[in-house]
């Protein structure tokens, strides 16, 4: 029968969730041979990453990849979207963009692509500046 099969594919997929909750970082030291193809949590095993833009939300969201990775969005919806980097503070009376400049797409209309090279490994959190309060995502690069 299949069924070691799916037992033997569970510690991987939580090994994901967890990657995709900040929670756990490393999964034992093999990372790039424990992500596979079918993962929620897309890893570029080159050097490219992709995002899409679609139904007002980037996916993945957190979007993992090595140094020196070039990320490319998509955008697939109507209007328009930006990719903007920097956070989204939270207030009461709603929510502030705080963009720290280091890149910047602009408004991206429909089938228009944006992309970014990551040099330097570390958290890239981002935004879209039009729907700052839903639309949000993070690049996270490997050193
Ligand atoms: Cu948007």
């Amino acid at each position: 029968m299949t069924i070691n099969r799916q037992q033997s594919a569970r510690p991987a997929i939580f090994c994901i969730l967890f990657a995709l909750f900040g929670l756990l970082i490393s999964c034992g030291g093999s990372t790039e041979q424990a992500a596979g193809k079918a993962t929620p949590s897309k890893e570029a095993s080159g050097s490219r990453g992709a995002v899409t833009m679609k139904l007002i939300q980037f996916k993945p969201a957190t979007l993992e990849v090595a140094a020196g990775a070039e990320v490319a969005w998509t955008q697939t919806d109507a209007g328009f979207h930006t990719v903007t980097s920097g956070t989204v503070e939270q207030g009461t009376g709603g929510v502030t963009p705080r963009p720290d400049g280091r890149f910047d797409s602009s408004r991206l209309a429909t089938d228009q692509t944006f992309s970014f090279t990551f040099d330097e490994p570390g958290a890239y959190p981002y935004y879209c500046s039009i729907h700052p309060a839903t639309m949000r995502g993070e690049v996270r690069v490997r050193g």
